[in-house]
């Protein structure tokens, strides 16, 4: 298809709740919002980059900036383009994974609308409903956090993911268990820890956690394959996987023995799609990572989990777990599981009258303006 136009809408919409990690505090969701037009089609993508550049180095103004400047003119510059052609098209501009992603979603999804197919059918889906799993920021006190989770547990969630950090690690998870008992139960750390810290780590063995996601820096894969020797819960890798290439060094280092896809963090669906099939290859289990999407990007992140090496429950939960109110239809948790989009394409396309009340800033570039 030819493009013809990409619009860009910076968002914003208030959390329920501040969700807070180990690298900060989020009170608002920020997000960019691409729609692609082109002659017979459009689609839309959305870019999962932060306001802040805290989990990784893209954020949310910046993003719009390069997609703008050098990504968004080289996409419509191209007499024809494919979805599985945009990540060639784009790679002469380094890294900004989460930028590209957004608008491979956006080409993807519009050509998808096209052929009347579905996202999990083109990426090989294999179930109409996936397991729900939630993320559970950190909070002032271990009570606090007692009732949050078993709220969750009451709304029927599969799975609970408690963000730690040094000081909410160890007493934490051993409360949950205690109150809660053998729960689907694993942590989070955002790479807030040091491998010196090793033993302390440890001391999370007794409790049976499914995982524990990056505990070390993003760049410390060997670090990584020296912890999991000295740790008996399995080594999960987040910021760490940035393609399928560092996924695959991550295996031959044994750095981790389970892998959270997102495709904003590895350059979009179809990069994550490769990252699935080299951990079914490599025996190695997969789930489906947030990044506190819209209803856009969860409908999309529900059509992955659909892939059979998806054999953990992700982070994808309803709308009602972060926002009041979703630019989408509300994505549902209904008795722990979360639909698969039956929908062409994503599925779901932002509601007009919701865009426009959340929305802050719109860009539009044409084939005419580029
Ligand atoms: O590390 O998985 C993470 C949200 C924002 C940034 C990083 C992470 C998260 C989550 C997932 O924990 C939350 C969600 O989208 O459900
Ligand atoms: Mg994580």
């Amino acid at each position: 298809m030819q493009i013809q136009a990409v619009e860009l809408h910076r968002v914003r919409l208030p959390l329920t709740t501040p969700f807070r990690t180990s690298f900060g505090t989020e009170v608002d969701k920020e997000a960019l919002l691409v729609r692609v037009v082109a002659d017979d089609a459009e689609g839309w993508g959305e870019c999962v980059a932060s306001t802040e550049p805290r989990y990784s180095s893209e954020y949310v103004a910046g993003a719009l900036d390069v997609m703008v400047s050098f990504l968004v003119p080289r996409l419509l510059a191209q007499p024809d383009l494919a979805a599985r052609d945009v990540a060639r098209v784009l790679a002469p501009y380094k890294g900004h994974r989460m930028a590209k992603a957004a608008l491979e979603m956006a080409v993807l999804d519009a050509e998808l609308r096209r052929s009347g197919e579905t996202l999990s059918r083109h990426l090989g889906g294999i179930v109409d409903k996936v397991p729900s799993g939630v993320s559970v920021g950190i909070v002032d006190t271990v009570p606090e956090l007692l009732d949050a989770v078993g709220d969750y547990l009451d709304q029927g969630y599969v799975r609970i993911k408690l963000k730690i950090e040094p000081g909410w690690d160890i007493g934490v998870v051993s409360a949950v268990r205690e109150r809660f008992g053998d729960i689907p139960l694993q942590v989070d750390a955002n790479a807030a820890y040091r491998l010196s810290d090793a033993s302390h780590l440890a001391r999370l063995d007794p409790f049976d956690l499914l995982l524990i996601e990056q505990p070390l820096g993003d760049d410390d894969l060997r670090q990584h394959a020296e912890l999991a020797t000295l740790i008996r819960t399995p080594v999960c890798l987040d910021e760490s996987i940035h393609s399928s290439q560092s996924a695959a060094d991550a295996l031959a280092l044994r750095a981790c023995r389970i892998i959270n896809i997102k495709a904003g963090r590895v350059g979009g669906y179809l990069e994550a799609k490769k990252i699935h099939d080299l951990a079914v290859a490599n025996g190695v289990a997969v789930w489906c990572g947030g990044m506190v999407e819209t209803g856009l990007g969860r409908a999309a992140n529900a059509a992955l989990a659909s892939l059979p090496g998806f054999t953990l429950p992700g982070d994808v939960s309803g709308s009602d777990r972060f926002f009041a109110e979703d630019v989408t239809a509300p994505i549902t948790m209904r008795d722990g599981y979360v639909d698969v989009p039956t929908g062409p394409g994503i599925g779901v396309a932002p509601e007009h009258e919701i865009l426009r009340r959340v929305t802050l800033s719109t860009q539009v570039c044409t084939r005419t303006s580029r």
